[in-house]
């Protein structure tokens, strides 16, 4: 019989839960900063989650895109397990002999001069936007405290405060403030817009940018939109900084959605405008849901403006995160993941389609490679898509709404044919539930 009361307590704290007593404790004692889908999840492997009590589900949300590598890839853990065992955490007050050789990896890849290692994809925003101002007083000679930087309506780049001073979506904003000044919005997809907000201004950094608006309900913006916004960026002598955070590494069925002059050998990217931007931002699926990595790439033009002291961060660059992206990067290529996004988002768009053309509760189903969204016919403030998760989680698949009444499809880059016309199979018989 054991007495202390602190061994009773870590019992508890280890025993095995029941998804009922997970939720009950987490609404207790955790802060109610979201509102999750009832389920609770305490398994993972490659397309697949299990709950509590052992059912089995598709993800269909990936973690928001960062689990594009499949739930717990034996490569990328093993990448981590290996360098946990070795050597974790060494700050950057002294160099690590994993850094470096991440650092050559991923600006090969991806065609920068430099990286600048950070942790999650708020704090790599912020780096970028550090680094476009500096950029602007020292480079393009802007008088001090007067640089702006560009950004989108209904944009979504994290949850910092100066991130959220340039955001539109009051839940995320009121009653933040003071804001942090500086920013100017435009309209998303809006050439005109740009240009007007270019010409007017000579102290205009940047333009911060989403190559589709994930959080905005995977907007995807007219196909010439990245490249003539560059084009003009070019002509102002303004940074075009594209946050890749959710639509990079393979997502949107290339290895980036703006995918310049990189080395991917996806053969679907021919055709598609390139896009190279300044500042590129990724985070997320950098490290395949695995561990908090994230990244900021621009050429030396740039990047050399950060100096010692400038920026930085404890964990960032550390050598389990360098261990982890590489193999993380590793597994996008060898299984040819970007290829297989693009050409099963094609089949999940088709095979929706068929069903829409004779639905009443969708209206539309739009996005590129396998970062999707379904646009549920109901009003914006009703609980349909709410519902259909429900629905949908019921019937072993699960996926999140997004604002209004718009659900993101979002599965692991890693699955295949016959599980996609599986999900889509669960799917369409959910909705059925829903016609009216
Ligand atoms: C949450 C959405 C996705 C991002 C872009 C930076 C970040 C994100 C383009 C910040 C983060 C997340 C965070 C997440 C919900 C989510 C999201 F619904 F808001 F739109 F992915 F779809 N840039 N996106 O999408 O990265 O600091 O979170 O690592 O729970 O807030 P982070």
């Amino acid at each position: 019989m054991v007495k202390n009361p602190f061994i009773l307590f870590k019992m508890a704290v280890l025993k095995q839960l029941t998804s009922k007593e997970a939720i009950a404790l987490e609404n207790k004692y955790g802060a109610h900063n979201y509102h999750p889908l009832p389920v609770v999840l305490s398994r993972g492997e490659g397309v697949y989650l299990w709950d509590a009590e052992g059912k089995r589900y598709y993800d269909f949300l990936s973690a928001y895109s960062a689990v594009n590598q499949g739930h717990c890839h034996p490569k990328i853990i093993d990448a981590m397990t290996a360098q946990a065992k070795t050597l974790t955490l060494t700050s950057r007050a002294f160099y690590n002999d994993v850094l470096g050789k991440y650092e050559k990896y991923a600006t090969t890849l991806f065609g920068f001069d430099k990286l600048l290692p950070m942790n999650t994809g708020a704090e790599a925003v912020e780096t970028a936007l550090k680094i476009a101002r500096k950029w602007a007083y020292e480079v393009k000679g802007i008088k001090e405290n007067e640089a702006e930087i560009l950004v989108c309506e209904n944009n979504f780049h994290g949850r910092t405060t100066t991130i959220i001073s340039f955001s539109n979506d009051p839940v995320a904003r009121e009653n933040f403030g003071p804001y942090t000044k500086g920013f100017i919005k435009i309209e998303y997809d809006n050439l005109i817009a740009l240009e007007n907000a270019l010409k007017n201004n000579a102290n205009i950094a940047a333009f911060l940018v989403e190559p589709i608006q994930g959080e905005a309900g995977v907007y995807v913006p007219n196909d010439t939109y990245l490249i003539a916004a560059k084009a003009l960026c070019e002509t102002y002598n303004v940074l075009f900084i594209a946050d890749e955070v959710q639509t990079g590494i393979a997502r949107t069925g290339r290895l980036l959605a703006t995918c310049g002059n990189c080395s991917c050998e996806n053969k679907n990217c021919s055709g598609t405008p390139d896009v190279k931007a300044d500042i590129l931002i990724l985070g997320k699926a950098l490290s395949g849901g695995a561990y908090p990595v994230s990244a900021v790439l621009a050429n030396d033009a740039i990047m050399n403006v950060i100096k010692p002291g400038n920026h930085g961060s404890t964990f960032g660059g550390n050598p389990v995160a360098a261990a982890v992206a590489m193999a993380a990067l590793d597994v996008i290529q060898d299984e040819n993941l970007a290829e297989n996004a693009y050409v099963l988002g094609v089949l999940f768009r088709d095979e929706l389609n068929k069903y829409i053309a004779k639905s009443n509760i969708v209206k539309l189903v739009r996005g590129k490679g396998l970062l999707n969204a379904i646009v549920i016919n109901d009003a914006n403030d009703s609980d349909t898509a709410w519902n259909i998760c429900l629905a949908l989680r019921d019937n072993g698949l699960l996926a999140k709404p997004t604002h209004g009444n718009i659900i993101r499809f979002a599965p692991p880059l890693v699955m295949t044919k016959s599980q996609l016309l599986d999900c889509v199979s669960i799917i369409t018989k959910t909705l059925k539930q829903f016609e009216h």
